[in-house]
């Protein structure tokens, strides 16, 4: 097992890994920019190295200044939580040159899913179900148009570089479709320098369901359920549960057993999430993989009873896991609450918090931070806690979340917790009654 581990990251993931780090009695090592001395991730790590100025580039995303804060405090692995440097298949290479243990995939890995076409030709071989669409990269208008005609319209274009929405393109009729080609080249060249464009059939309000996997180094993969992340807007999740309301025991059977095929293809380390449209007949269609812990993973925490840092890092260290897949015995929900204003377009908020009081109770968890008196700084990203609740069914976890919400107090700045009163008092939501496109057909106002 490892001595000590430097968290390549901030927030609430750094003080989540901080956590788990002390339970397994594993010395930890904080960075942080200088806009971060006050956060709690720092306070609570048994060491913390100022690794440079606020902007990502200056520090979170710096491999020369981690790796010299690695060297300079002996850690002999790096956990990178989220975002920042998780999915960067150079610094993980880095990492391996130092003779240091990334504690996530192989830089092989990595790189084989970050680039779309290749992740989805390896689903391909593997069995797993695919969008229809282009075998590879478009060459041209020409052969777009003639794959558009023999999958059928309505069609969407992608970046192979992309994730996140950006470079797409929905194209509903031939006459629309060079024009919306030149716009999502364009895209993908400007957002990601790399231009290459892929088409598939364009599924209609899909369901966006993902399974958790876990693979160790001796070759077993697992499965621990799914999560529906539908509750997103502009590409962001902004509420998560398990199970999907839309679940039946043949569905995650059969997407288990996809995700699995997925992971063993790959010969896949670590934790990863395997992503899947779902449509109205419940037909699935592997869409992306990510090869992190992703935010959310706490609402597979609650319902397995697992703590997944602890897998990971258990992983990292050449354990074995059990071979077991899992099932949701509780039902999950976990609230983002952001420093953003939803009256507003959802506009950043920063700012210094006034009064901070977070919900408790049996069944109430809250990952954050923050606290009374904290600066919230501009310059990341805008989630400063994540409200999970639990419950023995959804309608139960749905009323525990209203009472946690109603019990939430940040002052000082806006957040997302009104957007939540609100979407937990809709009678669709209440239903399981949602595809991606739900936000954008629920409008919110203010309570008062
Ligand atoms: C799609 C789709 C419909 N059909 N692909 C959005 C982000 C990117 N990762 C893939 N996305 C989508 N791909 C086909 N063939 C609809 C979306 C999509 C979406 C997917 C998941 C969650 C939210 C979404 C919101 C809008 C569009």
């Amino acid at each position: 097992m490892f001595n000590k581990i430097l968290i390549a990251n901030r927030g609430e993931i750094a003080l989540r890994i901080v956590r788990t780090c002390k339970e397994m009695g594993i010395k930890t090592v904080a960075v942080y920019s200088t806009a971060d001395r006050e956060s709690l991730h720092v306070r609570f790590a048994d060491e913390a190295v100022c690794i440079g100025a606020p902007a990502s580039a200056d520090s979170y995303l710096s491999i020369p200044r981690i790796m010299a804060a690695v060297e300079i405090t002996n850690a002999d692995a790096i956990h990178p939580g989220y975002g920042f440097l998780a999915e960067n298949a150079d610094f993980a290479e880095v990492c391996t040159e130092y003779g240091i243990k990334f504690i996530g995939p192989t830089p092989n890995h990595i790189r084989k899913m970050g680039d779309k076409i290749t992740a989805k030709e390896t689903m391909i071989a593997a069995g797993v179900p695919v969008i229809p669409g282009s075998e590879g990269l478009l060459k041209d208008v020409k052969s777009g148009l003639k794959i558009a005609e023999d999958i059928g319209y309505p069609v969407i274009l992608k970046a192979t570089a992309g994730g996140g929405g950006k470079g797409m393109r929905i194209v509903r009729e031939p006459d629309e479709f060079e024009d919306n080609w030149n716009m999502a080249r364009n895209e993908a060249r400007a957002s990601f320098g790399n231009d290459g464009i892929y088409i598939e059939k364009f599924i209609e309000e899909p369901r966006h369901i993902e399974i958790q996997i876990a693979g160790d180094q001796h070759g077993t993969v697992i499965h621990l359920s799914e999560r529906d992340c539908s509750i997103q807007r502009r590409h962001q999740k902004l509420v998560e549960e398990s199970p999907s309301p839309f679940m039946t025991k043949a569905l995650r059977k059969a997407m288990g057993e996809a995700a699995i095929k997925a992971g063993a293809a790959i010969n896949y380390e670590g934790v990863g999430t395997v992503e899947f449209l779902v449509d109205k007949y419940r037909k699935f269609y592997f869409m992306e993989m990510n090869t992190r812990i992703q935010v959310e993973h706490t609402v597979t925490e609650e319902v397995i009873d697992h703590d997944l840092i602890k897998e990971q890092i258990k992983i990292a260290a050449g354990e074995k896991i059990s071979g077991k897949n899992y099932i949701p015995l509780l039902h999950a929900i976990e609230c983002r609450i952001n420093a953003e204003d939803p009256n507003n377009n959802f506009r950043p908020s920063p700012g210094k918090i006034s009064s901070f009081h977070s919900p408790k109770g049996h069944g109430v968890r809250v990952d954050t931070h923050v606290y009374a008196g904290y600066t919230i700084p501009p310059y990341y990203d805008s989630m400063i806690a994540k409200l999970i609740c639990r419950a023995q069914t959804r309608e139960e976890c749905i009323k525990k979340m209203q009472r946690a919400l109603d019990e939430f107090i940040v002052e000082g700045i806006k957040t997302t917790i009104p957007f939540h009163k609100k979407l937990m008092r809709n009678e669709d939501f209440r239903a399981g009654n949602f595809h991606t496109g739900f936000i954008n057909t629920f409008d919110y106002v203010d309570e008062k």
